[in-house]
């Protein structure tokens, strides 16, 4: 062999090993990270949620938690609470209606073994969250909208509702004299319930619903109901959740990202923190708007962090339940 093919030969022996080499570290310590995180001895059960009516769904979830229940029913069971509850005006009975009055509803849903449902657009069906954990039950699908959820739900038996109450209708039409149309969420008009649960067997489900974002566009479908943005969950590493301005979370795949973050061996705090500067760095508006991560891993290790100030959110365990404020980018 002449030396040059000698030596063209020797480079990509080298190339090709020190790929490999690199290669295997990166999984090693990929595998690591899971095994790092799945031989820590889990704080469970335990339920965190976004919003202070987190503390009156942690409750339901809670019970559920603490007779063996699975995470997927608790957190199912918790967001029926604000779905049901008409003073809750972001989420589901009693939610701000979009601009032509009317309640839509987007929610979804997600277990241990990467199963999900979801809806979106939903009218005059009181508990989304429900209907999509029967899509993902009973459907080959992940995802279904506006009639056709509709007309699932009632196949299931869920009742046709009327969801607008007096106190939304007064404030459409307190609205209405300005019009404004510019879908600003700020943080007076979302608190949508994004649930996180871990078992007593060790295993992670999550949940989220929201009437979305007061007056906005009719037919307007926010993250929520969308697996990855508003919602993700992975058995291995963690899940997470998120609230506020929905474009946000869609644009940027926060809550994926989050748990991707903390795959890598982020903790819960500084993984949401990393997907709140991911839209800061993108996203050049986002200083108008609200997002808040909430996450929990699989050890049972929680954290949050938001755009602005003033996003809370609730955890039970076995030591009770308390309120607490989310780190923010921007300080007031
Ligand atoms: C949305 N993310 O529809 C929802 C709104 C929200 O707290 O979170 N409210 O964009």
């Amino acid at each position: 062999m002449n030396s040059k093919r000698h030596f063209l030969k020797q480079s990509l022996t080298t190339l090709f090993a020190l790929g490999t080499a690199a290669f295997t570290v990166k999984t090693m310590a990929h595998k690591q990270n899971i095994n790092k995180v799945a031989s820590m001895t889990p704080r469970k059960p335990i339920v965190v949620s976004t919003w202070q009516h987190g503390i009156a769904a942690n409750k339901a979830a809670w019970q559920v938690l603490i007779d063996n229940g699975k995470a997927i029913d608790a957190v199912e069971a918790g967001v029926r609470i604000p779905e049901a509850d008409p003073d809750v005006m972001t989420v589901g009975y009693g939610g701000y209606p979009d601009r032509e009055g009317k309640v839509t509803l987007d929610a979804c849903i997600m277990d241990e073994n990467q199963n999900c449902g979801a809806v979106a657009f939903l009218q005059n069906i009181k508990h989304p969250i429900s209907v999509a954990r029967l899509v993902m039950d009973k459907t080959p699908h992940v995802m279904l909208v506006g009639e056709g959820a509709q007309q699932f739900a009632k196949s299931q038996g869920f009742l046709e509702e009327h969801l607008l109450t007096a106190k939304a209708k007064k404030a459409w039409q307190d609205w209405l004299i300005e019009s404004k149309y510019a879908p600003v969420i700020n943080i007076e008009n979302h608190d949508t319930i994004g649930m996180l649960a871990l078992d007593n067997n060790g295993n992670l489900s999550g949940a989220c619903t929201t009437s979305g974002a007061a007056f906005k566009m009719s037919g307007r479908v926010g993250d929520s109901p969308i697996i990855g943005a508003g919602l993700y969950v992975d058995n291995d590493i963690g899940a997470a959740t998120a609230t506020g301005m929905g474009e946000l979370m869609i644009k940027t795949v926060g809550c994926h990202l989050v748990v991707e973050m903390m795959r890598q061996g982020m903790t819960p705090t500084q993984a949401c923190k990393a997907a709140v500067e991911r839209i800061a760095n993108k996203l050049g508006d986002y200083k108008q708007f609200q997002v808040g991560f909430l996450a929990l891993s699989k050890s049972g290790e929680y954290g949050s962090f938001c755009i602005q100030s003033g996003f809370n959110y609730a955890v039970t365990d076995h030591k009770g339940s308390k309120l607490l404020d989310a780190e923010s980018l921007i300080k007031i």
